[in-house]
């Protein structure tokens, strides 16, 4: 059967004729009070839907229980007390959580809120289609209250660091007529529980609230709304001054009556901002949070600590873009309102194949703070290289950052936890286009779904959700889940950029092919200062930039010391000769030729892995996951050797296996 990959991970494949029979099924879905647009009336959709797909049954929605047994009820605890539920078995769920309970084929979805019920129906479904048939009976809630995505999609269609065609969302400056991939999309993020999206680029045209394209977004917002994801807009600080008539919150209102918030990207590669008017980036902050105020609880503005200045003299070895986003927020701790968070990417430049986590994290400790992630691959390979993000994410999520020198696990920290604040969250950059595999990648959905998964619980073991993403993507066969487990990031990392050095890609034109030389001799800050006998970034206090002094003491103190410092960061910390011995007794220029080699000889088998599953997912996924990573082995090679030969003549230093500068 072709498949393509618009339903994602929500296939509903159908289980073996034998395996559908030997389950006991339930006979109706009772669904308690929904209204069409709500999220429990689109549960009560989905699970016929998906219980027609995999178990092969037609089952009745009805809105009333009769308490017969063998039935799927689904609504939210309040719903059910208010039928005479009982509901002593729940315990305190948070917002968006639910209570599961399954027993024979007595099925309990019971949502904290309409929102949660319809995740609750997802997992029951996921459980199915995954062949699980376990009885349970628990309550999960989310880690934080906002887990979101944003698209960088421009008003003329096209998107910012997105690699699957046109936007869903926008063309020749307005919102599309056919929402039909909005819907399907709103669907995949509910799935995975993600409940708000930003639909326009960071850097914002103004033109967005003009009047036709505020109605636009009405409607865009109208097909979301049934699957509980709600829409925000990213601004443009200027435009009050740039819109014929002075757009107020009030009209965007009338039309999303729901708005999750906005998004604001200011006065970072010349957008404009608050500092263009001699104000503080907390006073902009606070300027768009007020007005959002009065709409209500739960309205939130993110405010991008992705600030820095780009134009920056490498020739000062004090230099260092690392520090910025403290330099312009640490010391506005405590003077953001109560309803700004500040969105914080990952690591301190800019989401390269490894980074320390950002030390803002570690000085905002009155503020709210959410985590950046990048879904689109816009240095990882830009979705035509197989790389499970993941283990990235985990780097930085498990990350103990020693506050006050307690236990300062990032996770907690995003949890709010840790720093007893009840806010906090999570963003991915995710820019799915039309192309009928979302992301331009079949296998690239893995990270959207895992994504979705680490927001809700970033305990999650991330290799239990690829694998979770495998069996509900392609099918549950064990050839097919050892064969997508494929370590694809630790390759990546090994062909690109190793130590800590970054990624290597091109940084001024495409980011994409191997250009080590584009890292340095410009004003982007994203050096390497790489010369004929040393390489690194020298940010020590002593002797560097300083950058370590952000950290708290213990992390300092860690990075400080050579001898302490993780090797897989060496050069992000320090700048050493290519001699410089690894814990491992190689050096550094050694360690680079062998994990170029070692990376692109694992990129090599990727298509030879995947040769495993002809005949066991259907041709048209195995084709185009087959061109993809043939096209990736092959240009592997490519970065081996534009990387090896590149430090080679940098450095005239031979390599010990006599491989490099041979031809
Ligand atoms: O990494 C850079 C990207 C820009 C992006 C910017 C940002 C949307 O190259 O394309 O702009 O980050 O995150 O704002």
């Amino acid at each position: 059967v072709a498949e393509n990959g618009l339903d994602g991970w929500l296939r509903y494949a159908a289980l073996p004729s034998d395996i559908q029979k030997s389950h006991a099924t339930p006979s109706t879905i009772v669904v308690l009070n929904s209204s069409e647009t709500s999220p429990v009336y689109t549960a009560g959709k989905e699970l016929q839907k998906g219980i027609h797909g995999i178990l092969g049954h037609e089952l009745e929605v009805t809105g009333t229980t009769n308490n017969t047994n063998a039935s799927i009820l689904v609504g939210t605890t309040e719903s059910f007390s208010s039928v005479g539920g009982n509901t002593t078995e729940v315990p305190h769920l948070k917002d968006d959580g639910f209570w599961l309970s399954i027993e024979n084929a007595n099925v309990y979805i019971l949502g904290q809120n309409e929102r949660g019920a319809l995740y609750g129906t997802f997992e029951y479904l996921s459980m199915l289609a995954q062949r699980n048939f376990s009885q349970v009976a628990y309550a999960t809630s989310p880690s934080a209250p906002i887990r979101w995505v944003n698209e960088w999609d421009n008003l003329d269609g096209s998107i910012e660091r997105g690699f699957a065609g046109p936007s869903i969302f926008f063309q020749n400056g307005g919102v599309v007529d056919d929402l039909a991939r909005v819907s399907q999309y709103a669907r995949l993020l509910a799935s995975i529980r993600v409940n708000g999206i930003i639909v326009n680029n960071v850097n914002a045209n103004f033109n967005l609230l003009n009047a036709s394209n505020m109605a636009g977004l009405g409607r865009v917002a109208n097909a979301m709304r049934p699957y509980g994801v709600c829409i925000g807009i990213s601004l443009n600080f200027d435009s009050p001054r740039n819109l014929s008539s002075l757009m107020t919150t009030d009209e965007l209102y009338e039309h999303v009556p729901d708005l999750a918030g906005f998004l604001v990207k200011a006065n970072s590669e010349d957008q404009p901002g608050p500092l263009t008017y001699n104000r503080t980036l907390a006073d902009g902050a606070n300027l768009f949070a007020r007005a959002l105020k009065p709409h209500g609880n739960g309205i939130v503005m993110l405010f991008r600590a992705f600030v820095y200045d780009h134009h920056l003299n490498e020739s000062n070895w004090k230099n260092d873009r690392a520090n910025h986003a403290v330099d312009f927020f640490g010391h506005l701790d405590g003077q953001f309102d109560d309803n700004v968070f500040i969105q914080i990417k990952y690591g301190p430049i800019d989401f390269q194949v490894r980074e320390p986590p950002s030390p803002l994290f570690a000085n905002l400790l009155g503020t709210n703070t959410a985590i950046e992630l990048q879904v689109t691959q816009e240095y990882l390979g830009q979705q035509s290289h197989l790389v499970y993000l993941p283990p990235l994410w985990k780097t930085i999520l498990d990350y103990d950052l020693r506050i006050d020198g307690e236990p300062s696990v990032m996770r907690d920290i995003l949890s709010g936890g840790r720093l007893n604040r009840s806010l906090s969250g999570y963003a991915a950059v995710v820019n799915v286009g039309t192309n009928t595999t979302w992301l331009g990648s079949h296998l690239a959905m893995s990270n959207l779904y895992a994504y979705g998964r680490l927001a809700w619980n970033p305990s999650d073991d991330e290799v239990a959700v690829l694998q979770d993403w495998t069996r509900l993507t392609f099918g549950a066969g064990k050839t097919i889940v050892d064969t997508i487990t494929m370590e694809s990031w630790p390759a990546y990392e090994n062909y690109t950029g190793n130590l800590g050095i970054q990624t290597l890609t091109d940084i001024l034109y495409t980011h994409f092919g191997p250009n080590p030389a584009s890292q340095d001799d410009n004003s982007w800050g994203q050096w390497t200062r790489a010369d004929a006998d040393t390489i690194g970034m020298d940010r020590t206090v002593s002797n560097g930039t300083g950058f370590f002094s952000q950290y708290p003491a213990q992390v300092t103190a860690m990075y400080e010391d050579i001898n302490t410092t993780p090797n897989e960061l060496l050069l992000w910390f320090h700048h050493v000769p290519y001699t410089q011995q690894l814990k491992s007794g190689k050096t550094v220029i050694q360690h680079f030729y062998d994990a170029h080699y070692a990376g692109a000889a694992t990129a090599q088998m990727f298509p030879t892995q995947w040769a495993a599953l002809e005949g066991l997912v259907d041709h048209e996924r195995f084709e185009e996951v087959m061109f993809r990573l043939e096209y990736q082995a092959g240009r592997a090679i490519v970065w081996r050797d534009a990387i090896n030969e590149f430090y080679w003549s940098k450095s005239g230093i031979e390599d010990g296996a006599g491989r490099v500068g041979k031809h």
